[in-house]
């Protein structure tokens, strides 16, 4: 039985990564952070199979215990502040946690097995490492579709330090010869997607408009566009990224982009109701700089990984209308 060590086990990644590998027989550990996390009763009841340990990003000392006591062959770095916008308000706090972050888990790795620089083959460690890596770091695109040779231009804060946890996968590998790999994942979605990703709050808010609870819903830039799958899909070549012989980097996307507006207008016509009477233009969630369109050239994680995704874009957007439409159907109309 394999043992996994999942960091950022309480988002919707972890999630999914944690459900896909205990029903492939592994042991599932997961990093929760904070003193009394509010979220560790939901993935407790969900997940009631996976060890909790307790440990955080920015304490390397959490880190190097939670490695060790877990002994895990593979490592998922999924723990992030995920959220572009909160990027800029707190731009120090993202570089220690999405960029600096990848580095502390790295060294755990490292310390716990003993690897110093410039070993090699067998004796280059035991334990494989994933990295959470992100399309935001293409930013303002050089190219269209991108692939792993794309250069980067990050856009924001957490495309910056996305960039940082990326490069310092690599550099791992070459100095250590660890058995590390980075998912450059394109945007990922489900019913588990936090309310403040443009994916959500737009099936949530259409679900909350049907269901008479809300009136209408403010959003940003219509025109971006986004490579979107399904979550589901995505973590399974996490998984795949670690089961090859040698370590290496992969795009992972549909390949097929469309723009926020035919997000919205897929979703209000799904459930009958014409999304101009609804939407409207908010300034404030317009950001500093944008990243205008991201399309994956997913070829090599088909051809190396075998991995391709099963949910086109009409099948995302009624799924989670229909998980929102009984979300919000099941809660009441006041806290
Ligand atoms: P998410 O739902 O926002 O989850 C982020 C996780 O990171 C949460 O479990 C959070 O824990 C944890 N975390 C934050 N700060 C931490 C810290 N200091 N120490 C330990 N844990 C911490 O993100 P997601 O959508 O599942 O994405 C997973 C990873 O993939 C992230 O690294 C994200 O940047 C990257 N990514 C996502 C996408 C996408 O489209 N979803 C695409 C490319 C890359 P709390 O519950 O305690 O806050
Ligand atoms: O925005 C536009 C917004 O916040 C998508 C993260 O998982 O994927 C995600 O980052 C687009 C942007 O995701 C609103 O301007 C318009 O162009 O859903 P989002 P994201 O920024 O693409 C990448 C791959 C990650 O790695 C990240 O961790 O939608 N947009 N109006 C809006 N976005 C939001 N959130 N809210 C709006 O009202």
């Amino acid at each position: 039985m394999k043992t996994a060590l999942i960091t950022g086990i309480t988002g919707q990644d972890g999630m999914y990564l944690a459900e896909y590998l205990l029903g492939l027989g592994y042991r599932v550990c997961g990093v929760i952070r904070g003193q009394n996390n509010p979220k560790r009763e939901r993935l407790e009841a969900l997940l009631p199979d996976v060890e909790l340990i307790e440990a955080d990003l920015l304490d390397q000392g959490s880190l190097v215990s939670a490695v060790s006591r877990v002994a895990p062959d593979e490592v998922y770095n999924l723990a992030a502040i995920s959220f572009v916008p909160v990027s800029w308000n707190q731009a120090e706090l993202t570089g220690e946690i999405t960029g600096l972050g990848v580095l502390r888990v790295l060294e755990a790795i490292r310390i716990v097995e003993g690897v110093s620089a410039g070993t090699s083959g067998s004796s280059r460690g035991r334990i494989r490492f994933y990295q959470a890596s992100s399309s935001e770091m293409f930013g303002k695109v050089r190219e269209t579709p991108q692939n792993e040779r794309t250069p980067f231009h990050p856009r924001s804060p957490y495309g910056v330090a996305k960039v940082y946890g990326h490069y310092i996968t690599v550099n791992y590998r070459e100095s250590y010869g660890m058995h590390a790999s980075s998912g450059i994942l394109f945007n990922h979605e489900s019913p588990r997607r936090g309310l403040e990703f443009v994916t959500r709050k737009i099936t949530n808010g259409v679900a909350r408009i049907k269901l008479g609870k809300q009136r209408e819903l403010a959003l940003g830039n219509l025109d971006a566009r986004r490579d979107w799958g399904f979550a589901g899909d995505y973590v399974k070549a996490m998984h795949l990224m670690l089961q090859q012989d040698e370590p290496d980097d992969y795009v992972v996307g549909t390949g097929v982009a469309h723009s926020v507006r035919e997000f919205v207008e897929a979703a209000f016509s799904y459930v009958g109701l014409d999304w101009r009477e609804h939407v409207r233009i908010d300034p404030r969630f317009v950001r500093p700089a944008e990243v205008e369109t991201l399309t994956a050239d997913p070829r090599k994680a088909r051809e190396k990984l075998g991995w391709e995704p099963t949910t086109t874009f009409e099948e995302l957007v009624r799924m989670m209308v229909d998980a929102d439409l009984a979300f919000e159907a099941s809660r009441h109309s006041s806290p």
